[in-house]
């Protein structure tokens, strides 16, 4: 990965993708924080950061506000409390939108995510509207998980692809590149999600909105501090919420074999 950095500290972005800005969620991640943002910036890489931290009880984002007034390309959203990773990820979206970036990468605070991937992820968004960082795709390496959540992930991602038909081997991974143009051509006003299905609801609208994803394999890591915000209440939202869109989908689908109609409405005679 190339791209100047000026005197000034402005980045002129990533050849064949333009700027980058790496959104980051926070809740209670105090321990973690200064090290992810500090290896997303080192070496030094042609992206900004934005931590969207939804007023952590821990003080996350007063660390981040530390972080962001040694370093240009750091800033801070602060959101009122915690709702959840899908939202804290449409606000940070909207942000880069308003400041006109050309992409936005997601990536988890808790270190799961090794900015030492990030190189093979822009790169692969020259070619690409969205990039996603897969667990389960060949010389991916999942490092640290007990066999639970192994064969929760796998079972999960299993499910989302038959359910909803999508050649993607990690639909609930959130190491991801979105072009904002891609995310243009989503309508995320109708994204509903508060957890984790969120990964999987922007999969399934950018797989029928028919952008190219590409998937590249990534080393993921269980995460060393602070806690997990996973629950049974968003594996159970990821699992109700795959299922009505797999109902949902075959319902369309139904109405076209028997009506041909393009927006799958039924038409009376
Ligand atoms: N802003 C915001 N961030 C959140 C929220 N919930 C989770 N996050 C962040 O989203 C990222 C992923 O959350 P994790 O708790 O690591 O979830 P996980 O990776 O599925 O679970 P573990 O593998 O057990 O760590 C982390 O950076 C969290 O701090 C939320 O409600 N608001
Ligand atoms: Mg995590």
């Amino acid at each position: 990965m190339s791209g100047a950095i000026d005197t000034e500290g402005r980045t002129d972005g990533h050849p064949g993708l333009g700027r980058v800005l790496v959104v980051i969620p926070t809740y209670n991640e105090a321990d973690n924080v200064t090290t992810i943002v500090g290896r997303v910036r080192r070496p030094p890489r042609p992206v900004d950061i934005l931590v969207a931290d939804d007023n952590s009880p821990d003080g996350t984002g007063a660390l981040a506000d530390a972080l962001a007034r040694t370093d240009r390309h750091v800033h801070v959203l602060h959101r009122r409390g915690k709702e959840g990773l899908g939202a804290a990820y449409l606000a940070g979206f909207a942000w880069a939108r308003e400041r006109g970036y050309d992409a936005v990468v997601e990536m988890d605070a808790d270190g799961s995510h090794a900015p030492e991937d990030l190189p093979a992820l822009l790169d692969a968004a020259r070619d690409a509207d969205v990039v996603i960082g897969s667990r389960w795709t060949s010389g991916a390496r999942v490092v640290g998980w007990p066999l639970r959540r192994l064969l929760l992930s796998r079972c999960g991602n299993l499910y989302a692809r038959l359910a909803l038909g999508m050649p993607v081997s990690d639909a609930t991974g959130g190491y991801r590149v979105y072009r904002l143009t891609a995310l243009d051509s989503i309508d995320l006003e109708s994204v509903c999600s508060q957890g984790y299905s969120f990964q999987v609801e922007l999969s399934r609208l950018a797989h029928r909105a028919g952008v190219r994803i590409v998937e590249v394999p990534i080393t993921f890591a269980e995460r060393e501090h602070g806690t997990s915000k996973m629950s049974p209440l968003i594996v159970a939202e990821a699992l109700w919420r795959i299922t009505a869109w797999g109902v949902q989908d075959r319902r369309t689908a139904v109405r076209r074999g028997l009506h041909g109609t393009p927006d799958g409405q039924v038409r009376w005679p």
